[in-house]
């Protein structure tokens, strides 16, 4: 079939909308009508050329909703018609990782999704006759992608497209990070670094979680308002105090933070957020992608006395099984995602959205289609 999609024909060039070929789904493969998709800072990342495993020409996106509409051979947890959300950290339940318990990272398919292909080796999709690659096994900047089975969650009819894409990514990532990877405890202080489309959700999960400060830091003063109307307590400018941040949130935290949260991909904020965890207990946990190529530090001395680093993908949900209970979350009032979707933009404008993320202007832009 043909179907219309933005497509990363190159790194750091807008994308192209174009009409492309999509291979109908094999054995354990499911057709996927992209409803609606949420543009992730991690899109842009990987089309400015920073993703080590980035790969050209492919179709980004990976934050969408839709309805199936083709099951492949062998198929049976899905049928056309479902609602679902696409998992780019799938859940396979059989494999070493899903098995263990103790991480989401299924790892059934995660070789060959790395190298924007489905688990056979090829794409689906194809442009004047060449392969275009699959990002994050999702692709879902196309109006109809193709997923393996263990890559979509059933969701509830009655969660709309333009809202339930997001927990795609973003809202399982944030609140996840805290429920789930942190497990904050009430009356913990907590740090968030970076109040975009993923700090925002740390901070609704710290609420939710019954955190006692929850201090957001970004160098964008437009963010302070965005942090309020979550639960953020204090808000702090990096560029506008004086003196070190370390120190700074040190001091406003009793000796420092209980759980801090790095969401901005940045490095050297990374070693702050560590370093402003409370000596003997304190816990670091990174959600920001850095570029390709840049390396974290710090003084073993701040391990040895007691800081945790650690790290999350994708909030540590486990997509089929925590996806639908978060769609139930936002469906029952729990967690806010409305007010977030700053943009709704039809796919023809959906190099504004990379443009209104870099100028700071948008917490999450949704595509629809
Ligand atoms: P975003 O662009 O919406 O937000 C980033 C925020 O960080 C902005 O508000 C920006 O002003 C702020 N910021 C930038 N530099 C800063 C600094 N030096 N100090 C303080 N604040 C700073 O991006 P997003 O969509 O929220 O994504 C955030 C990060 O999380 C990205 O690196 C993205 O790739 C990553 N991410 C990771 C996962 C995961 O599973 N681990 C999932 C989604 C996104
Ligand atoms: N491909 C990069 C790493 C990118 C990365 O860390 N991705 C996160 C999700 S970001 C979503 O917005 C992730 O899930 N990581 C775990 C995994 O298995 O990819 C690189 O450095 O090669
Ligand atoms: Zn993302």
């Amino acid at each position: 079939m043909k179907t219309r999609a933005a497509v990363a024909f190159e790194a750091k060039k807008p994308l192209e909308i174009v009409e492309v070929d999509l291979e109908g789904p094999k054995a354990g493969e499911v057709l996927v009508e992209i409803k609606a998709t949420g543009i992730c800072h991690t899109d842009a990342y990987t089309l400015d050329g920073f993703d080590s495993e980035g790969i050209f020409p492919s179709i980004l996106g990976h934050e969408g909703a839709g309805i199936i509409r083709e099951i492949g051979p062998g198929v049976t947890s899905v049928k056309p018609g479902d609602h679902v959300i696409p998992l780019y950290t799938p859940e396979c339940r059989q494999c070493k990782s899903c098995l263990s318990q103790k991480t989401n990272l299924c790892t059934a398919i995660r070789a060959t999704q790395g190298k924007g292909v489905m688990p056979d080796g090829t794409s689906r999709f194809s442009y004047k006759g060449k392969p275009v690659y699959h990002y994050m096994g999702c692709s879902t900047f196309s109006n109809f992608t193709v997923l393996p089975e263990i890559a979509v969650a059933k969701i509830r009819e009655d969660a709309p497209f333009d809202k339930s894409c997001y927990i795609g990514c973003g809202v399982t990532t944030g609140v996840g990070a805290v429920v789930n990877t942190a497990k904050v405890t009430p009356g913990s202080n907590v740090v968030v670094f970076g109040l975009g489309g993923i700090g925002l959700n740390v901070i609704q999960g710290a609420k939710m979680a019954g955190a006692d400060k929850i201090i957001g830091v970004d160098i964008n003063d437009s963010k302070e308002d965005w942090g309020r109307r979550f639960g953020m307590t204090e808000f702090v400018n990096p560029k506008k105090i004086t003196g070190d941040i370390v120190a700074h949130l040190v001091n406003l935290t009793d000796g420092g933070a209980d759980y801090t949260f790095d969401c901005t991909g940045n490095t050297t904020v990374m070693r702050q957020a560590l370093e402003a965890c409370h000596r003997g207990w304190g816990t670091s946990i990174i959600i920001g992608v850095a570029e390709s190529g840049k390396e974290i530090a710090t003084r073993p001395f701040q391990l040895v006395t007691g800081r945790n680093w650690r790290g999350t993908a994708f909030g540590g949900a486990r997509g089929r099984t925590d996806v639908p209970k978060i769609v139930d979350w936002y469906m029952n009032g729990k967690i806010q995602i409305d007010p977030m979707i700053t943009h709704v933009l039809k796919l023809e404008e959906i190099n504004k959205g990379f443009d209104l993320m870099h100028e700071g202007k948008s917490i999450r832009s949704v595509v629809v289609f």
